[in-house]
């Protein structure tokens, strides 16, 4: 279709004198015919398509990677091919995995060493070499247990050395991550084997439904690991709470619930320790049966759901429809396309640059973060996703998810253009190998990058009066974003990291997606609100922690406080109102913070604070150090006790911000086994406080927490919507530079009224910085739903699946 349109050249009506110039009048006349007569078609056609920008965009996997980049897919293979290879190891394909042996659970890039990457960087000395970092089950073991490698040096692996943890070479086989062999055993022994077995019977009864042989009836569960800080040992213990298999599933849970435990590598030793029936706690599958045939038991009856395209937990059109004629959403263009690079995973611009990777463990991470040249930050990454709920029934009790334990950064499997990400978006692959396949799983649309007009101005002001001068000067905050969303089972959370024109970066965290009701009962009602028939949506408390290893002006750096304080001056000599003899306002005091146990940040709103990073020999020619500020819109309160329970795996939720030393022993804030650890933390943040190191003049890390508390409502139905719910923090530029860098920018507007010494009427300068005033350009027609059609994989890949 758009290949239909003329295709013209703006760039060369300069070039073409005189034809041209009647050309331009014949134009305008053809121009004046189309707005008289209003033909918007005719209008478009004489609209070139836009460019598209292509040639600055490479995605594929380089043959050099750099420092930063996800491992390749030839990499990947080569890890896997040299671990099969490894005797010691005795790992084997996951086809022929299963828990008892030893097994993949994944593999990514192992970062390598801050002080080796930038010697690289900034030292031109040789890039350190690439190396992998392996998760394997060692169900094989007699004790089992986790082991993690780092592989190396790739693409050509020759070694493979343990990943001390906690000073110890292995971690308890008790915190492996949720496993697909696993689950496996767990629906065999313990749904469709002992639930089904004995009691088929209740199943049919009173949730009109199965496990197996179950037709369009069946039974579905969703897992709730339980913190070993609730049995003071290490002991593997899961509630599974169960549900009619319909759209969708988490909306749709049954009074019916059993807890397992899961000690060892043999599935079929997995045992019921407690099942909850319509608020009646049993101590096995027994007790219920006996007690339900000899009626002992206060039975309840949950029909089947028929759910069809207007049912409530589905996500298809209903309702009122709008608009009522068929109009279409706004969409963006860009008329003189692509206005950022990528290379591999490297992207420019507007000034910035940045490397990003998708850690399949912990999500989103950017390296490298330069504006103008200078390194803002070396690392800003996700580093855990959090949701804590709160409940009377022992499922959703116990619901304290520590998400990285889930894989997240393999859980982006497809944004979809037009609604994830604007249409105009570039779309990036993430890389994976998975416990489900020993093949690299490639998902295309991982995560996007696109610039983006937020409709808000960067600054402006327009002066109107005689006195104050008549002139307008403003633009645009043009922002580049970097966005992934993450599908953690019911939950969506969406990650954006942004960059403005004005040497500030935006990072935030929302969350959409289904909310985990549990069925209503009086006795939840302190927990949530009653939101539909059966359900009840229980309170929760989401939390992100990130970590930002600014390196401002070099990697020396401090942390200070600009502490707001008020004083009452003295007044005597404006006032002689007796009350009026002090006069009090604010002031400010830099509180420079020496070690890292007074540097957690803590809200506290009777002492408000600024938050900088510098370096102490960076001053601005006025002597004041340049620095970069931190500013925190997301904070909510951790309210648990310290040391408490789960809190204990959690301990970076203490403060909306810490700061500590790097170390090369830090590089996470939690792991892949928090979700377990309470007990004996594998990796317990408080630990990088409690050796109290100097942090003046060092290379400094940011921790940083977000949260929102979560009462559900109704409106969360069918799926939680973002408005109100973005969190974000800002990176912003504080006596760094001279002025604001955006007033370089040539999409600004600048206008002047001109005042003739003759006083005749004045004029309007109006000044677009030649960047104004081109033609229109026609937006490409996605070609996403006839790729989609083509190959489904791109949405709805086979890859590895949760639950
Ligand atoms: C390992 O588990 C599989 C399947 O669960 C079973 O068939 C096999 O006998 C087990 N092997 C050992 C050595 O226990
Ligand atoms: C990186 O640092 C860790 C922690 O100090 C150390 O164990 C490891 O050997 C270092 N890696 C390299 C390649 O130097
Ligand atoms: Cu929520």
């Amino acid at each position: 279709m758009v290949s239909e349109y003329p295709q013209r050249r703006y760039g060369r009506w300069k070039e073409c004198g005189i034809v041209c110039g009647l050309l331009v009048v014949g134009l305008a006349v053809a121009l004046a015919v189309v707005l008289v007569l209003k033909n918007k078609e005719l209008e478009e056609k004489f609209a070139p398509p836009c460019a598209s920008g292509d040639e600055n965009i490479d995605i594929r996997e380089q043959d050099s990677p750099s420092v930063f980049s996800d491992l390749t897919t030839a990499e990947l293979r080569a890890v896997v091919d040299y671990l099969y290879q490894q005797s010691d190891l005795n790992v084997v394909k996951s086809s022929d995995a299963s828990l008892n042996t030893s097994y993949i659970y994944f593999v990514e890039l192992n970062v390598a060493n801050k002080t080796a990457v930038l010697n690289h960087l900034d030292n031109q000395a040789d890039a350190p070499e690439r190396r992998a970092k392996v998760v394997i089950f060692r169900g094989d073991l007699d004790v089992p247990r986790i082991e993690e490698y780092e592989v190396g040096p790739l693409p050509n692996p020759t070694f493979h050395t343990i990943i001390y943890r906690n000073g110890k070479d292995s971690v308890p086989f008790t915190y492996r991550p949720i496993t697909l062999k696993e689950f496996e055993g767990i629906v065999k022994y313990v749904f469709v084997g002992e639930i089904e077995q004995k009691g088929r019977r209740i199943l049919l009864e009173s949730f009109d439904a199965s496990f197996s042989d179950c037709g369009i009836k069946c039974l579905t569960f969703y897992p709730t690991p339980v913190s070993t800080s609730n049995y003071g040992k290490l002991t593997r213990n899961m509630w599974f709470w169960i549900n009619h298999d319909v759209k969708y599933y988490a909306l749709h849970p049954l009074d019916f619930k059993v807890l397992v435990n899961l000690d060892g590598a043999d599935p079929s030793k997995f045992k019921i320790t407690k099942v909850w029936y319509n608020q009646q706690l049993f101590n096995s599958m027994d007790d219920l049966v006996s007690a339900y045939e000899n009626n002992k038991v206060e039975k309840i009856v949950m029909k089947f759901p028929q759910v069809d395209e207007s049912t409530f937990s589905t996500l298809n059109q209903r309702g009122e429809p709008f608009p009522s004629k068929p109009l279409r959403s706004p969409i963006q263009v860009e008329p003189d396309g692509k206005r950022y690079t990528i290379k591999g995973q490297h992207v420019e611009y507007m000034g910035w640059a940045f490397e990003y990777r998708m850690s399949t463990n912990t999500g989103p991470m950017l390296f490298d973060v330069r504006y103008r040249g200078e390194r803002i930050a070396y690392e800003i990454s996700l580093q855990e996703i959090v949701v804590f709920y709160s409940a009377n029934n022992p499922s959703h009790r116990f619901a304290d998810f520590v998400d990285s334990v889930a894989l997240i950064g393999s859980l982006s499997k497809a944004l979809i253009p037009g609604a994830d990400c604007p249409d105009h978006s570039t779309f990036l692959p993430s890389r994976h190998v998975l416990e489900a396949s020993s093949e690299p799983v490639v998902y295309e649309n991982s995560l996007c990058l696109f610039e983006q007009a937020t409709g808000v101005p960067l600054r402006r002001h327009h002066s109107y009066g005689k006195h104050a001068g008549w002139f307008y000067g403003g633009m645009m905050d043009d922002v580049l974003i970097l966005r992934t969303v993450l599908t953690v089972a019911n939950y969506d959370y969406i990650f954006d990291f942004i960059f403005h024109q004005n040497g500030a970066i935006e990072v935030k965290a929302i969350s959409t997606g289904y909310i985990l009701p549990s069925v209503f009962s009086p006795l939840e009602k302190k927990y949530g609100f009653q939101i539909h028939d059966n359900i009840l949506g229980n309170v929760h408390h989401h939390m992100f922690n990130f970590k930002v290893d600014v390196d401002i002006l070099g990697t020396s750096n401090r942390f200070e406080t600009l502490d707001l304080k008020v004083e009452a001056a003295p007044n005597q000599m404006y006032s002689e109102l007796s009350s009026a003899q002090t006069y009090n306002q604010i002031y400010f005091q830099s509180n420079p913070r020496h070690t890292e146990k007074v540097a957690g940040y803590k809200f506290n709103f009777d002492q408000p604070k600024y938050l900088l990073f510098n370096n102490e020999q960076f001053k601005t020619k006025h002597g004041v150090p340049r620095s970069y500020r931190v500013v925190i819109n997301g904070m909510s309160k951790q309210t648990l006790p310290e040391n408490s329970g789960h809190e204990n795996s959690i301990t970076w939720s203490r403060y909306q911000m810490a700061v500590t030393k790097y170390k090369d022993t830090e590089k996470q804030s939690s792991s892949l086994y928090a979700i377990w650890d309470a007990v004996q933390p594998v990796n317990r943040f408080q630990s990088f406080i409690d050796d109290d190191e100097s942090i003046m003049d060092q290379d400094l890390v940011a921790w940083i927490t977000m949260g929102v508390h979560h009462i559900p409502h109704t409106e969360d139905l069918p799926v939680t919507p973002t408005p109100g719910g973005q969190l974000q923090f800002f990176l912003l530029p504080y006596n760094y530079f001279t002025e604001d860098p955006s007033s370089g920018s040539k999409n600004a507007i600048y206008m002047e009224l001109k005042y003739a010494s003759d006083n005749s009427a004045p004029t309007v300068d109006i000044n677009r910085y030649g960047y104004g005033g081109e033609p229109q350009c026609v937006p490409q027609k996605s070609k996403f739903d006839q790729q989609v059609a083509e190959d489904p994989d791109l949405v709805f890949s086979t890859g590895r699946t949760f639950g």
